[in-house]
């Protein structure tokens, strides 16, 4: 073979490679494994965008929300449905409320600074209605974390010895269950990460393969529009 020729095909090779490579990472960060969710939006009276969210943390997602049953999840409340989308449209400059029922036992965090509440209002969360500054570390089954809004908390666990716990989700509010509270508030139009970094993912290695790194499940966007 021709040395020029050679070069072609090695520079056409390198090129279908990096064609592949850019759609894998494009796909991987855009919306894959996880339809969007558009939450009603009502207005407070100064004008600017309220919204309220409402969210399960399971254990298990079970066979009628995912062909992988046994994974570890987030779902989303949508008129009255529990529904596995991790892809969530917020407006620009909004209060946001969310609420997060946890069915989920403990795992514990690696990095005992994550178990800190910080980035939403007052920098506290309420933890079964109590206002809460730290979590143990040792207790968090999960944390929702937006790295580029310096939001993150974790969410405690429920104890082992709990009675009714949750077996597949989705989980009716009668199973044991942590409810966590905050408010924060979306900045600038963007595409923001959310992500657990809890290694939860049971079965994984080290934790954090499956669910962990998979959108629909423990990661997710916040899609903030103007
Ligand atoms: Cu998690």
């Amino acid at each position: 073979m021709r040395p020029g020729v050679k070069l072609l095909l090695v520079a056409a090779a390198l090129t279908a490679a990096g064609v592949v490579i850019g759609f894998y990472v494009s796909n991987l960060t855009s919306l894959a494994g996880s339809p969007t969710y558009t939450p009603p939006v009502a207005n407070a009276s100064s004008g600017h965008p309220v919204v309220n969210l409402q969210i399960q943390t399971v254990a298990a997602v079970g066979p009628k929300l995912s062909p992988n049953p046994d994974w570890v999840s987030y779902l989303i409340k949508n008129n009255g449905q529990w529904q596995r989308k991790t892809v969530w449209d917020l407006p620009a400059h909004a209060t946001v409320h969310v609420t997060i029922y946890n069915f989920d036992g403990a795992s514990g965090l690696r990095n005992p600074y994550l178990a800190r509440p910080q980035g939403m209002v007052g920098n506290q969360i309420l933890v079964d209605g109590k206002p809460t500054q730290a979590v143990d570390p040792n207790e968090a089954s999960h944390t929702f974390a937006v790295p580029a809004l310096g939001l993150i908390l974790a969410i405690p666990g429920v104890a082992d010895e709990a009675k009714d716990q949750c077996g597949y989700a989705p989980c009716p509010m009668s199973n044991a269950h942590r409810t966590i509270q905050f408010t924060f508030h979306t900045t600038t139009p963007g595409h923001y990460r959310w992500q657990c970094f809890v290694p939860c993912a049971a079965g994984w290695i080290d934790g954090f393969g499956g669910p962990m790194q998979t959108i629909g499940y423990m990661d997710g966007f916040l899609n903030v529009k103007a």
